[in-house]
């Protein structure tokens, strides 16, 4: 939370709206958006013409590839991402993205230009009530009239959007407010009555947590994204290490805790690992950080850890007995919760228990992983090609994966040695998330390798982002898995519908040429002697680079726990 109420220095300037909406940006440390222009939204277009060396405004090709390049450049910078669209079509265009970051908990401040006031309500054109439409999957949102609103909404999306659990807020703007002149200032706002972002520590519930952790005999800890968004990877490492607890992630939990970290016992969930999955039925107590026991993550609540205490560590209140009864709520921010908590917990280890989940990796290993990352005959394997940029990456990279099968197999076995590294579309699932979202990721990280790894129908979702990751020279790294399959559909298709591909296969053009037409170097490959220099060359390259990989067709993602089974029942096969 900012400390102090600070004016600008540049109080009582006469300007337009839009230019209000810029200096508020400014005000906010902004330095980059992503946007769309269009006639609602034209004066603050025209106010950004002013502040290009200040203000980068980053034009993709579709106000969709805007709001996930925005949400690749929060999660990589840990900044609030800044949209901007016009009224109608191009805010109505930003919808899946904000449901998206609704879901997964990414700060973004949407900006939307809106019809003049006289004329809201009577069907103008691009007229749509985008506060209506939006309510359910914004944080918050505000439809601004007067010019003079302008700075103490922005100020409010701001602290809204970043302040307890982060998500997106929209602020609405008619164009008849973007013109009128009037006197600017600008104060940042560090409260808002009624609205409490973290709840305080509690020091009675840190002692019995920490009671609890002290007499487990099996414990398990389940973290999730909350660790990176408290910025709390650090504490987080400290409580792992000081109570030997082996620890498991989920989808964007991954990378908070290094992959290679001796008590990191892998992924949960639906094609996570093997061991923390069926251990989840046998651990004592049950530590939740900053995840919120999401269905894919849990599968049967009915069969889920019920002979286990829960001790849940979250800042939102709302996730605690959401999905699964918990003994023990500390609610609060995780950094404060776990460095409290890391006071109060035991140097321990568990080393026996801890042999239970290497034993079950080993089977895992054996079933499955071994051949996935090694395979000596066959088509190619999305797992090896994972392997394969591991190998060159060292754990470093920014990795960004689209939805289905090559989003868990790249989830699985990518290797991360530092947090905000993995970047993903998490509980809405959105394919087309990964190419914009991969350019936004590069131009707020632009010291970092990005890897996007794509499945070929994913990819043409949200494939004219190409032209704007052409226009701006991001170097990123773009690998397609291609299976000419909607990949996981056809899984479940094969494996529950009986084969019965309707409507999966893809057709698809020529990914090399679409490449080299937006200048981008592109190579396609299919054979196994070629893929690691072709991973070398890619990664080499100075610019930005399309590698199509061409896969086995028909390959499956295992382990799996079927929908509507317990995480004990996960199959290897
Ligand atoms: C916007 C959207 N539409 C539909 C789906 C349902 N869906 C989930 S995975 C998938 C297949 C993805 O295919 P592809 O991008 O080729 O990746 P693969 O699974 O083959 O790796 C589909 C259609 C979705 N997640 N998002």
């Amino acid at each position: 939370m900012e400390a102090t109420l600070k004016p600008t220095t540049e109080t009582k300037l006469h300007i337009s709206g839009a230019e209000a909406l810029i200096r508020s940006l400014l005000a906010e440390q902004v330095k980059m958006l992503f946007g769309y222009p269009g006639g609602a939204i034209m004066p603050v277009y025209d106010a950004l013409y002013d502040f290009e060396d200040e203000l980068q405004h980053v034009l993709t090709r579709h106000e969709q590839g805007a709001i996930h390049a925005a949400q690749g450049f929060a999660r990589a910078t840990g900044e609030v991402g800044v949209v901007l669209a016009t009224s109608g079509p191009g805010a109505t265009n930003l919808i899946t993205g904000i449901a998206d970051a609704m879901i997964d908990s990414t700060p973004l401040v949407c900006i939307t230009g809106q019809v003049g006031s006289g004329l809201l309500g009577s069907d103008a054109f691009q007229e749509t009530d985008i506060v209506s439409i939006s309510m359910p999957v914004t944080k918050w949102n505000c439809q601004v009239t007067k010019a003079e609103d302008i700075p103490a909404a922005l100020a409010k999306a701001f602290y809204i959007a970043k302040s307890g659990r982060p998500g997106p807020v929209l602020v609405d703007i008619t164009k008849d407010a973007q013109f009128k002149p009037f006197d600017f200032e600008y104060r940042k706002c560090v409260e808002i009555r009624s609205y409490k972002p973290a709840p305080s520590l509690d020091p009675i519930q840190i002692k019995k947590a920490a009671e609890l952790i002290n007499e487990a005999q099996k414990p398990m800890i389940l973290f999730g994204q909350g660790v990176i968004l408290g910025k709390a990877e650090e504490e987080f490492k400290q409580f792992v290490e000081k109570t030997g607890i082996p620890s498991a992630w989920t989808l964007l939990g991954l990378s908070a805790l290094p992959t290679d970290h001796p008590l990191n016992v892998g992924m949960l969930g639906m094609h996570g690992n093997y061991g923390p999955n069926k251990l989840t039925n046998e651990c004592d107590v049950l530590i939740a950080i900053g995840m919120r026991f999401d269905d894919r993550v849990t599968g049967n609540l009915e069969h889920y850890a019920k002979q286990a205490k829960v001790i849940h560590l979250d800042i939102d209140p709302a996730e605690v007995n959401k999905n699964v009864r918990v003994d023990i709520p500390v609610l609060g921010d995780c950094k404060k919760t776990l460095s409290a908590l890391t006071q109060q917990v035991r140097l321990k280890s568990h080393r026996t228990w801890l042999e239970e989940f290497r034993a079950l990796d080993k089977i895992e290993y054996d079933k499955v992983i071994e051949n996935e990352l090694k395979p000596e005959e066959g088509a190619l394997k999305m797992g090896e090609v994972i392997n394969e940029i591991n190998e060159l990456t060292k754990g470093e990279a920014i990795l960004v994966t689209d939805v289905g099968q090559h989003q868990m197999m790249a989830c699985r076995y990518t290797k991360f040695n530092q947090s905000r590294s993995n970047i993903t579309s998490g509980g809405l699932g959105t394919m087309g998330f990964c190419l914009p979202a991969a350019l936004g990721a590069k131009l707020g990280a632009p010291e970092r390798e990005v890897i996007a790894v794509i499945g070929d129908g994913g990819f043409q979702m949200t494939i004219q982002e190409l032209g704007t990751i052409f226009q701006t020279e991001a170097a990123v790294k773009i690998v397609i898995l291609n299976n000419n399959f909607l990949g996981m559909v056809r899984q479940w298709q094969q494996l529950f519908f009986d084969k019965r591909y309707s409507s999966t296969e893809l057709v698809n053009p020529d990914f090399i040429k679409i490449a080299e037409g937006y200048g981008i170097k592109g190579k396609s490959l299919s054979d196994r002697d070629d893929l690691s220099k072709s991973i070398e060359e890619m990664i080499a390259y100075d610019g930005s680079f399309l590698l199509e990989v061409k896969v086995g067709k028909e390959d499956n993602v295992f382990p799996m726990v079927p929908s509507g089974a317990s995480v004990s029942d996960i199959r290897l096969s």
